[in-house]
């Protein structure tokens, strides 16, 4: 094995890149004979019978009396602000994917960004109340990694002040909190079924609520609108699942316990590897609850590690090894916020040294102990030779 790093004109260690979203295949057979059946039965999207059987399925693990099928995680969080008919003002964490403020932005609202807690990643319910103003309609949480962020908290700010509180559940499919499923807090929450997430329906969603009535206006706005056959009762978007998706989420679904069980040996191989290496902190998760474990992050401190996050990220990608710096930057510094009159000069402190920290390695069934061990070997050898390795990147810009 050549022991130098990449960098250094070493082989790289792995010859194919290694993601840290690749998708969980699960078996392709009983998946290809459902589509075979779709095929056969000539129903291909429009509330067919394998998108209810998704919805069934979703609904019996997430613990709630509805899950509605979207196409997407961002189509199902735009169709939940519709229905809870919010507007102006929604307060929500900047550390998250740019789909979160984006579905507010896309309905013509303000995300109002609230700063994180630097512990748990979440949206800091301290931080929320000084951000209500008269037009705040609402607040959109974020269970960032399937960390459950601080719920009650979040419920009891939102009743004080007559707010929604809605959750943006992405990567929190078949997590917990206090023992509970997420899917039943706040007025409902929303998962995606993306490739990269936990269970995959190559695109997709569910909104999850135990509220009959938004249930039923979140399905007619999904579909247009319409209230039956060529009744249409208010504007609608096509939000549909279709039939071939919600096969391959039906087909992940049987294969939770699984997937659940290699993320979380990867996660303890890296959390026992890593945090062996000065510097080098990895996310951890609360022992008392269920997660999926599809997120391994690190917060990486450069004054320890003698390296900072962007400088390990180019060491590690030269190795084939695609770490990924989620969530970079923090939301409030994208356009078009960071140039909204009166918000790009906000300042989120925590939110703005975890955008510069924090690095995600791959992980999934593609990734084994092996491939976790070699990949903390280059962490630790990029740490030991900070200096050089400091000196070769600038020199490589
Ligand atoms: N809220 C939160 C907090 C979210 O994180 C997300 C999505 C949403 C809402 C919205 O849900 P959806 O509307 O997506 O259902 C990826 C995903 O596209 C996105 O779903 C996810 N969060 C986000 C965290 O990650 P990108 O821009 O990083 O995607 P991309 O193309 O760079 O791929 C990510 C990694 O996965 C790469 O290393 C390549 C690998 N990959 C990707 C795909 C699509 C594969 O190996 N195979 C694949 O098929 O957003």
């Amino acid at each position: 094995m050549d022991d130098r790093l990449a960098i250094f004109s070493g082989i790289p260690a792995f010859p194919q890149p290694l993601h840290v979203g690749k998708p969980n295949v699960g078996d392709r057979q009983r998946f290809l004979s459902r589509v075979e059946a779709i095929l056969d039965s000539g129903w291909f999207t429009n509330n067919g019978p394998v998108v209810q059987e998704f919805e069934r399925a979703t609904a019996e693990i997430t613990g709630v009396r509805h899950c509605v099928a979207v196409c997407n995680g961002t189509m199902g969080l735009e169709i939940l602000i519709r229905a809870l008919d919010l507007s102006g003002e929604v307060i929500v964490p900047s550390f998250t994917f740019a789909a979160t403020p984006g579905a507010l932005a896309w309905l013509g609202l303000t995300p109002v960004f609230c700063d994180v807690d630097l512990s748990t990643h979440n949206i800091f319910p301290g931080g929320i109340e000084q951000h209500i103003t008269s037009r705040t309609t609402g607040i959109l949480g974020v269970h960032l990694w399937g960390r459950p962020c601080a719920i009650d908290e979040l419920a009891a700010i939102a009743d004080r002040n007559s707010l929604r509180l809605l959750f943006d559940a992405a990567h929190a499919f078949g997590c917990t909190h206090g023992g509970c499923p997420i899917g039943g807090f706040g007025e409902a929450e929303v998962f995606s079924f993306h490739a990269t997430k936990y269970a995959s329906a190559f695109e997709g969603g569910v909104i999850a609520t135990n509220n009959d009535e938004l249930a039923a206006r979140l399905r007619r706005i999904r579909n247009f609108g319409l209230q039956e056959v060529d009744l249409v009762v208010e504007v609608g978007i096509n939000g549909k699942m279709s039939e071939v998706a919600a096969a391959m989420g039906l087909t992940s679904l049987e294969h939770l316990a699984e997937l659940v069980a290699v993320n979380r040996e990867n996660y303890e191989h890296y959390f026992e590897a890593l945090n062996a290496i000065p510097g080098i902190r990895v996310v951890a998760f609360d022992d008392r609850e269920t997660c999926n474990y599809q997120y391994v992050v690190a917060e990486i401190s450069e004054l320890d590690a003698g390296l900072d996050r962007d400088g390990l990220m180019r060491v590690l990608h030269a190795e084939n090894i695609l770490a990924r710096r989620y969530f970079y930057p923090g939301c409030h510094q994208m356009e078009p916020y960071r140039s909204s009159p009166g918000r790009g000069s906000v300042s989120l402190p925590a939110t703005e040294a975890l955008a510069r920290r924090t690095i995600s390695f791959p992980t999934g069934t593609s990734v084994g102990a092996a491939d976790i061990r070699r990949i903390a070997e280059i962490v630790a050898r990029a740490v030991d030779q900070a200096e050089m390795v400091r000196e070769r990147l600038a020199g490589m810009l």
